[in-house]
């Protein structure tokens, strides 16, 4: 059987699915990938030097910045057929959980109803200093490339206002890595799709599954990491493989 006809009957036969997802099923859309992500007058900067608290402490209005571009980039593209094939696959699984470690809302928009975010969003940021959660206006303009911004202040203590996004060396949501851990553990089937499977815990995730019992599903164009723990490695992009897959699993 090849691969794609056997991760589908895997599917329509689960009754537990988890998907969890990482920058690549959003790379279609034209949201770079986390490592792609410092294009044009961002180059010159390392994304894992920028996505830290020190650099947000050493610099605001760099990582501001920076976060303020990616925020403008995200909301001015759509979801592509990646994202409707799980929202489909959400739909026609009994049972279904969708994690993502995108900061992006694509998920959203394409009709996944709560999907887990491992990593925060780009859309939620909050006081750094006493954590309200703070709201911001929609950007005047397109945010120059390569443009610092000085983050706004906190309504309640005046201290910086910071992504709404997990950095290196932070802790992820509570809330968020129990329910990831709980649909991983007791899946039948777990689709990871577009993730390096570099970043723990998050890439635990897939491991958790598979150590649990559950069938592995990979998409991803590269090999990573996890193509030693998946039962099908599904070699391609996320926009063109997730459908394949949903329309063989429900013709
Ligand atoms: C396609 C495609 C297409 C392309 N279709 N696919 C254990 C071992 C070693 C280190 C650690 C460990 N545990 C913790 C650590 C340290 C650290 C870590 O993991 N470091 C590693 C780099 C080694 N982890 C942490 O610091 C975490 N915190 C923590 O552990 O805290 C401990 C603590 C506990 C209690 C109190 C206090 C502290 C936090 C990690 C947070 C990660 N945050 C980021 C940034 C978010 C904000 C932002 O976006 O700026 O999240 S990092 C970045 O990586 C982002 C992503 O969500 C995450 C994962 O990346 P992802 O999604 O896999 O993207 P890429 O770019 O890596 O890969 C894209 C893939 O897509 C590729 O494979 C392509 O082939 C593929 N692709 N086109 C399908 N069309
Ligand atoms: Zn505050």
């Amino acid at each position: 059987m090849d691969g794609l006809r056997e991760a589908a009957k895997l599917l329509a036969q689960a009754q537990r699915v988890a998907v969890f997802t990482g920058a690549g099923i959003s790379a279609e859309s034209g949201v770079p990938t986390f490592r792609d992500a410092l294009t044009g007058l961002w180059e010159r900067f390392d994304a894992q030097s920028l996505a830290t608290p020190q650099a947000f402490q050493d610099d605001p209005d760099l990582v501001w910045g920076w976060y303020e571009w990616r925020r403008h980039r995200v909301s001015s593209v759509r979801p592509n057929p990646g994202h409707h094939a799980v929202a489909a696959i959400e739909a026609h699984a009994p049972q279904a959980t969708v994690v993502t470690q995108n900061v992006d809302d694509l998920h959203e928009r394409a009709g996944s109803a709560q999907p887990v975010h491992l990593h925060g969003s780009l859309f939620a940021p909050r006081c750094s200093v006493c954590a309200e959660p703070a709201t911001l206006p929609a950007p005047a303009g397109e945010p120059e490339d390569g443009r610092r911004l000085t983050p706004p202040a906190c309504a309640t203590c005046g201290g910086l206002i910071r992504p709404g996004v997990v950095w290196f060396g932070e802790a992820l949501p509570e809330a968020a890595l129990e329910a990831a851990v709980r649909a991983a553990a007791g899946s039948d089937v777990l689709l990871t799709i577009g993730t390096s499977g570099l970043v723990y815990p998050a890439a635990e995730i897939p491991r958790l599954a598979a150590r649990s019992g559950a069938a592995v599903i990979q998409v991803n164009p590269q090999p990573t990491p996890l193509d030693p723990i998946a039962r099908v490695n599904l070699h391609g992009p996320a926009a063109r493989c997730l459908p394949e897959l949903v329309a063989a699993a429900w013709p």
